[in-house]
């Protein structure tokens, strides 16, 4: 298990954000499959750890923030992608985005969107990062249509250039720059 589940600190976070629907019932899991926090190293298209990505969810669905150094500076595409697995250096074992509903890709995609589709996320000019986004779409619950936690995982990945929100598969986000497994 590359996620670790953070218990101990789920309430205050829950507190912070201002989501505390969940925090009456939520439990901790017994099988770590499914969990209300994940934390998950972030690696680049070297195999190195570049910083970290932690999923929260509460009751106005999942919020993620992203903190990383040793990126290009500027706009890049943001997604989760359908598979638990970040091989370097092209990640393609991720797969395409989490697209449960088989829809095309882009909030601006009159056929779309993918459920693992997220807002752009800007790099400093000193190439870190510290970014926080937030989706209804999926939930880290497993059991639901839109879980992270399917058979086969999930991760998030940061792209080279900005996702244009329409173009399908990807919104011509260009290369896969780092990975994060976030289900496995
Ligand atoms: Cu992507
Ligand atoms: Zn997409």
């Amino acid at each position: 298990m590359k996620q670790k589940v953070v218990g101990a600190v789920l309430i205050t976070v829950l507190f912070i954000l201002g989501g505390c629907g969940k925090g009456s019932n939520s439990k901790i899991p017994v099988s770590g499959k499914s969990t209300d926090m994940i934390e998950a190293p972030l690696i680049n298209t070297e195999g190195t750890e570049i910083g970290e990505v932690t999923l929260t969810e509460g009751k106005n669905g999942v919020t993620i923030r992203v903190a990383a150094e040793g990126l290009p500076p500027g706009e890049h595409g943001f997604h989760i992608h359908e598979k638990g697995e970040c091989i370097p250096p092209k990640f393609e074992s991720a797969g395409g985005h989490f697209n449960p509903t088989h829809k095309e890709h882009g909030f601006d995609n009159p056929k779309g969107f993918h459920l693992g589709d997220l807002p752009n996320i800007e790099v400093a000019e000193d190439g870190t990062v510290d970014a926080i986004v937030s989706t209804a779409n999926v939930t880290l619950q497993q059991g639901e249509e839109n879980s992270i936690f399917d058979e086969d995982g999930s991760s998030l990945m940061i792209h080279a250039k900005a996702d244009d929100y329409k173009t399908d598969p990807a919104g011509n986000s260009g290369d896969r720059i780092a990975c994060a497994v976030i289900a496995e």
